[in-house]
């Protein structure tokens, strides 16, 4: 065998188990949405399902069009609904954690202005893991009326 087609067959593993071998987003965001606004509101709401590599935590959220962003909770209790901020949201390894109507969501407090259908929002989200290592991602979540 040519020693020249060795090498070139030996470069071409090596360079085809680096391209495997690209680091995988270790938290991923998926069906991000914010719910369009009447005007004169100035409370909205912004869901997703964020889904992690490893367990960790959201510890914190900006966004472009609200002054400040709370985690929330939404659940019944005794057939009341009731709401509640939460200082941090835990996410389980490898698991869709899904904000939902209903459920978990992100409240937006002192819109800048109604949230207008087709319109993008911006968030920053801050995430915290065991090991303290802080991840912080940006993502850019359409204005819908409801659910995708
Ligand atoms: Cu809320």
């Amino acid at each position: 065998m040519p020693l020249k087609l060795a090498y070139f067959s030996l470069a071409l593993c090596i360079s085809m188990l680096l391209g495997c071998n690209k680091p995988t987003p270790e938290i991923t965001i998926t069906d991000n949405w914010v719910r369009a606004t009447a005007e004169g509101q100035e409370v909205g709401a912004a869901y997703m399902t964020i889904t992690s590599a490893t367990d960790t935590k959201l510890v914190g959220v900006e966004s472009s069009v609200a002054d400040s962003v709370e985690i929330h909770k939404m659940s019944m209790e005794n057939g009341i609904m009731k709401m509640r901020m939460l200082e941090e949201l835990e996410l389980k390894a490898n698991t869709p954690n899904k904000l939902e109507p209903g459920g978990f969501h992100l409240m937006l407090f002192d819109l800048k202005k109604p949230l207008i259908v087709g319109e993008q929002t911006t968030f920053t989200l801050h995430f915290k893991n065991q090991a303290g290592k802080e991840n912080v991602l940006s993502i850019n979540s359409p204005v819908l009326t409801e659910k995708p």
